[in-house]
């Protein structure tokens, strides 16, 4: 197959070869318009071995380099990636149908953990621990943890990859890389990106970073391997309930950020203008393909006829279209299965008594792009689908009376991993962020629920798979933490008291 110049022309500006990308057998797919743009060679298990061997290797020697000396290479890599942030983005629009910001705002997330990381690697402090026993000292120590395999899906195709690589590269450890199948270009163009990081940093070991280009079986390798420290992988609930029992079998650790069914709920106090942009951003930004999309929206009964038919009218308006080529807000689905199960879902919530508006199919480009409209279902009650998290532009909206009974309904679904309320009472605010509150990772107030900024942890809690990545300090989920007891004194006190006279 032949690139279409425009893909080629960015791989090329990214420092891809391109030749690298049309020889094989693994075909990958624009879902802007449906057409095959790449052929790639895919890693075997075997070639996935080969890469756990050598980065057991590289991690031997990063491990001794100091920490504020490995966060100069994240630095130089944010440099790189300032200077590719709009080549990249469009990349990511072609690879994962973006809009232009959108494409660009996941790069700036990229820099963004950079420079977060950067700070960090001057900042991996352990606690010194007040001892029991006299001319003792007790304190921790954290060091680098290993073989780091990171596992991502195609909705956010670069950015997860930078959470997990700025820092697990200042923690210490080597990164193997699976992206998904879905969008292996803008994973070289990553690789393209940090090796001229490498280069300017000069002094890392060789494979610090691999990229395995595959499907499952390749990622199987890491999972399995008890060469492999840590699996972050991100994904579906169905693909975590694969990865989290295999490495823990082996007793390996994981950090998992699987699906959401994240909830927002708007109270009669709500400031209804700015809960209607920030519901229309969280449930029909990057076509409903977020894990953090806004998926469910409790409404209570006294606002819901000025908010709902509102909504229903900005969901109307809202422009689908080739992002590429137009300003349109909503882009397209990934694939054709993601149309279906959209579909699925819709006919669930009809059948369910549910009320669609939107949802149908829209004639952009071929007959292999999946443009649709996004869909507001006013259902009854919270049934069928609305429990689950179909990976579309699907908004539910149920009405609510009771502040307490919104609680249980919001928290009474499987995943856990953002939440939004629309208050300006301070009773309900800090309820809904209190203990008996959300049961999220993530509870915002007057926000929606995705557009998480990196400072933070990411992650959620049930069915999401509990891990945190980005920010605060998801860092020590790369490390590894000793307890250190130091006896300076010429005695051996032993703790609890305990005596042992020999
Ligand atoms: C994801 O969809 O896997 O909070 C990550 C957000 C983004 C990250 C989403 N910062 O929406």
């Amino acid at each position: 197959m032949s690139l279409a110049p425009e893909t080629r022309s960015l791989l090329e500006a990214l420092g891809v070869d391109a030749a690298r990308t049309t020889a094989g057998t693994m075909p990958s797919f624009s879902p802007v318009t449906g057409e095959e743009i790449a052929a790639l060679t895919p890693d075997t298990p075997a070639t996935a071995a080969a890469a756990v061997a050598r980065a057991k290797e590289a991690f031997k020697a990063w491990r001794l380099v100091p920490a504020p000396k490995r966060g100069e290479l994240v630095r130089l890599l944010g440099e790189e990636l300032r200077a590719d942030k709009v080549a990249l983005g469009k990349l990511v629009s072609i690879e994962a149908g973006k809009s232009p910001s959108e494409g660009q705002g996941e790069v700036q997330e990229m820099i963004d953990i950079c420079d977060f990381a950067v700070g960090l690697s001057r900042q991996l402090y352990g606690l010194t621990i007040a001892t029991e026993r006299p001319g003792h000292r007790m304190m921790e120590t954290w060091h680098p943890l290993g073989v780091v395999g990171v596992i991502t899906a195609f909705n956010f195709p670069v950015a997860v990859w930078a959470w997990n690589s700025a820092l697990a590269f200042v923690c210490g450890d080597a990164v193997i890389w699976k992206p998904s199948e879905k969008t292996p270009l803008t994973a070289l163009a990553c690789e393209a990106i940090l090796a001229r990081a490498l280069a300017r940093f000069g002094a890392a070991p060789e494979n610090l970073s691999q990229v395995l280009i595959g499907a499952g079986d390749v990622g199987n390798v890491l999972v399995e391997s008890p060469d492999v420290a840590l699996i972050s992988a991100t994904g579906s609930t169905r693909m975590g309930r694969i990865v989290g029992p295999k490495v823990a079998a082996r007793f390996g650790r994981s950090i998992l950020e699987l699906g959401g069914n994240n909830a927002g709920i708007v109270c009669p106090s709500a400031d209804l203008d700015m809960t209607l942009r920030a519901v229309a951003f969280g449930a029909m930004g990057t076509a409903g393909q977020r894990c953090t999309t806004m998926r469910r929206l409790f409404v209570h009964e006294s606002v819901y006829d000025a908010l709902v038919p509102r909504l229903i009218k900005a969901y109307a308006s809202v422009t689908v279209g080739n992002p590429l080529e137009t300003q349109a807000l909503v882009g397209p689905l990934i694939d054709r299965q993601a149309f279906d199960a959209m579909q699925a879902a819709l006919a669930a919530a009809r059948a369910a008594g549910g009320t669609v508006h939107g949802g149908a199919r829209e004639a952009i480009g071929s007959d292999a792009a999946y443009y649709v409209h996004p869909a507001l279902v006013e259902m009854p009650e919270q049934v069928g689908p609305v429990l689950e998290e179909t990976f579309a532009p699907i908004l539910y909206v149920m009405k609510y009376s009771d502040f307490d009974a919104v609680l249980e309904a919001h928290n009474a679904v499987g995943a856990g991993l953002s939440s939004s309320i629309f208050t300006l009472d301070l009773r309900e605010m800090e309820t809904f962020l209190s203990a008996r509150g959300s049961d999220c990772g993530i509870a915002n107030v007057n926000i929606g629920t995705s557009g998480a900024e990196i400072g933070g942890a990411f992650g959620g809690e049930k069915e999401t798979g509990g891990g945190r990545e980005s920010g605060s300090d998801a860092w020590k989920g790369y490390m590894r933490r000793a307890t250190n007891t130091i006896n300076f004194s010429r005695e051996l006190p032993l703790a609890q008291g305990v005596t042992f006279d020999i």
